[in-house]
């Protein structure tokens, strides 16, 4: 067989968890801290934020974080990461190595198997060295390895790299790793947005030939749209263009329904025509592993793909439990919820977010 397979996936899942009442009762607790010193100043009052209303308005009801002392303290709302020493792990190259191993040891290889490593993940914790180059030394894997970043479609988009890598003979067998810490990126002391993301790292190990529990990719269709309503500005030139560090857009911002307007339709248009291009009739998929950024985004997608609602079972939600984790979270979906599937089933891995961008990936379990 020629092609690019998915042969095994992994998942680093970090080792504390915040409800949405723990998450809520902080913030309520930072918010009446603050108040009065901003009516001293003639500041209009923070609203308290309501773990009602994040369930209702997200479908998540808790999250993973690495650290979650600092996330809870209303005196500091945000968590504690230390800088390490240079001769350290970076923290997230510790978390690709997590999850790594774990795919690793699902596809049973060594790491002397692989010669490409791809770390696709929406933020990296410096620009250089690249954090893939930092995993493939600790690994010990031989060949090339490079960082990217396309928000929450980094690791379709990952996908599609890895696919090329393959297919052209550039590599043999790619590791794709999607260390999240999202809650490095995210303002906690923002009720509009502080219960969105959750942080986690995924792997996925990419083949030229099936082995095991396989999945051929059939096809995938990546597209990008530009438009600021998911925007986070903060970049190399922070300390030479006159802003803060504290200045709010350099933290994520977004226009969370005007995202949910311009983004269902278009994810749900690229599915579509992707099938067709790939000549696999809709009634057909079985599975939907979609980016979890909001419920009621995905039950839409899923009804404008399908013409009907999908059965939990056909659209595997993992954002109850895990948030958004940006490019993770479809993959999440794909490590926990394929093994049912029987050989020749097809199913569609999509994500979906800041750019705008886009990525599906059609899957055929083949073995
Ligand atoms: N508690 C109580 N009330 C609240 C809260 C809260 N926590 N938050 C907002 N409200 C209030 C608002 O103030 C508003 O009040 P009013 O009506 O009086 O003005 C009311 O509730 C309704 O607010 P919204 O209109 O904002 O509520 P929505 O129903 O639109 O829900 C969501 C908000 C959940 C954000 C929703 O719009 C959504 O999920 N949209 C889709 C967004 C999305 O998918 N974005 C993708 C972003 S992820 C991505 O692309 C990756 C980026 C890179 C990763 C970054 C990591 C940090």
């Amino acid at each position: 067989m020629t092609g690019t397979y998915i042969n095994a996936t992994g998942l680093f899942t970090p080792p504390h968890a915040i409800s949405n009442e723990e998450l809520v009762e902080a913030f309520n607790r930072f918010v009446a801290l603050e108040n009065p010193a901003r009516a001293e100043r003639g500041e209009e009052a923070l609203a308290e934020s309501n773990a009602e209303f994040i369930f209702k308005a997200s479908g998540i009801r808790s999250r993973y974080v690495m650290d979650r002392e600092g996330v809870l303290d209303p005196l500091r709302m945000g968590p504690y990461l230390p800088e390490r020493p240079q001769n350290s792990l970076s923290l997230q190259a510790e978390m690709a190595c997590a999850a790594a191993r774990d795919a690793l040891a699902n596809a049973g290889l060594e790491p002397s198997d692989i010669d490409c490593v791809i770390v696709a993940c929406s933020n990296s914790q410096r620009p250089y060295p690249a954090i893939a180059i930092e995993v493939q030394a600790e690994l010990g894997i031989q060949g090339f390895a490079y960082d990217m970043n396309v928000a929450c479609s980094s690791a379709t988009f990952g996908a599609q790299n890895a696919k090329s890598a393959i297919e052209s003979g550039a590599a043999k067998r790619v590791l794709m790793v999607n260390p999240e810490v999202c809650t490095g990126h995210l303002d906690f002391r923002d009720r509009d947005c502080h219960f969105i993301f959750g942080d986690v790292c995924t792997a996925v190990v990419f083949e030229g030939e099936p082995r095991g529990h396989s999945w051929e990719m059939v096809g995938t269709r990546l597209h990008t749209t530009f438009s600021s309503n998911i925007r986070n500005d903060s970049g190399f030139l922070d300390r030479h263009d006159g802003s803060k560090p504290s200045d709010r857009r350099k933290l994520f911002h977004q226009q969370g329904r005007r995202v949910f307007k311009d983004v269902c339709p278009m994810v749900a248009d690229l599915i579509k025509a992707h099938l067709d291009e790939t000549r696999v009739p809709i009634p057909e998929v079985k599975r939907f592993w979609l980016h979890q950024a909001n419920l009621s985004m995905n039950a839409l997608i899923a009804r404008r793909v399908l013409g009907r609602d999908a059965t939990a079972e056909e659209a595997p939600v993992v954002l109850d439990e895990y948030a958004n984790t940006s490019s993770a979270g479809s993959i999440i979906a794909l490590h926990k919820h394929r093994a049912d599937l029987a050989v020749g089933d097809v199913g569609v891995l999509c994500s979906f977010g800041a750019g705008y961008s886009v990525g599906s990936v059609v899957l055929r379990r083949v073995s």
